[in-house]
């Protein structure tokens, strides 16, 4: 993601006192193309805007790194690093859920067959087609009625999401055992996700999620385990065999389980805490990261013009 060549001390001292985002246009995983998928989408909503979903994580880590008092700068460091990761995580499956819903009105740029001899062909609804008509059978008419084909800050029932689900208490093992909670009750509700459709946009980002939120586990357990706790067979939560699903385990293959990284040009004090052997005690060893991961090319949405997006 970033060339450490222009990563210099120099550059990184400017913005040391400050308190700032930076932004690389790049996908954290791939999302292969499949066909769209609506009522995929949908589910994925529960994993975007859910109670357990990817803007809670990025919301309570962040609140909790701003309010942290004190000296425990590694475990801030850790938690905002861990924060910063979600930002990309929200971008990644509302990227994912436009892809599974782009497309899906079928709508392409023929009038839906019903065009008028003499008209163009690519006004929308020519001669009173209905190249929406797809909105009255999906599982979310806000999806093309409110948005253009596109994700919302809801979840799969189309609760919008709540700043009142962020747990940020001040004290650090409560945020800790909570971020942990928090953590293994994503990774249950992405590995039923993951049982619900082997569309292959769908799978990519739920395999992706299912592994990070692997390490995320690790991170707040090795965290606590820091602090006292011994998790003796616990970890991780679902505890089963993830690698017999052939998306998850290409990714844990390459040890993306094991990796935290920290996401700023500043340096940080994480490795201090996320290091040595993993809490889930497989024998397997984590490692705080130097260099962030590369991204992958985010595609630009094709136009609409039965949403009338972007015109
Ligand atoms: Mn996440």
């Amino acid at each position: 993601m970033f060339d450490s060549s222009r990563r210099g001390r120099s550059t990184i001292n400017h913005y040391e006192k400050e308190f700032m985002f930076f932004h690389v246009q790049r996908l954290i995983n791939e999302i292969p193309t499949d066909e769209p998928n609506p009522a995929a989408a949908n589910a994925l909503q529960e994993g975007l805007g859910g109670q357990f979903g990817e803007m809670r994580t990025m919301m309570q880590y962040l609140f909790q790194s701003f309010n942290a008092r004190g000296d425990a700068k590694p475990y801030k460091d850790l938690i905002q690093g861990v924060g910063i990761e979600e930002i990309s995580h929200v971008e990644l499956i509302a990227t994912t859920i436009n892809h599974l819903l782009d497309g899906s009105s079928r709508y392409q740029g023929n009038g839906n067959g019903k065009a008028k001899a003499g008209r163009s062909e690519k006004v929308p609804g020519a001669g009173g087609g209905t190249p929406l008509s797809e909105a009255l059978n999906v599982p979310n008419i806000h999806h093309l009625l409110v948005a253009p084909q596109c994700a919302l800050p809801v979840d799969a029932a189309g609760n919008p999401w709540s700043g009142s689900y962020v747990y940020a208490s001040g004290n650090l093992t409560l945020d800790l055992l909570y971020n942990l909670m928090l953590e293994a009750t994503g990774r249950l509700q992405k590995c039923r996700l993951y049982e619900m459709s082997d569309n292959k946009t769908f799978r990519a980002t739920v395999s992706f999620l299912i592994v990070r939120d692997h390490a995320h586990e690790m991170v707040f357990a090795k965290a606590l385990e820091s602090l006292g706790v011994n998790w003796g067979k616990t970890l991780p939560i679902p505890n089963f065999e993830a690698r017999d699903w052939p998306e998850v385990k290409k990714l844990m293959d390459q040890g993306i389980h094991l990796k935290q990284h920290h996401f700023r040009l500043d340096g940080s004090e994480m490795g201090a805490v996320f290091q040595g052997s993993s809490p889930a005690n497989d024998g397997t060893e984590l490692e705080a990261t130097e260099e962030a991961p590369d991204g992958f090319p985010i595609e630009d949405l094709p136009e609409r013009p039965e949403e009338f997006a972007p015109g």
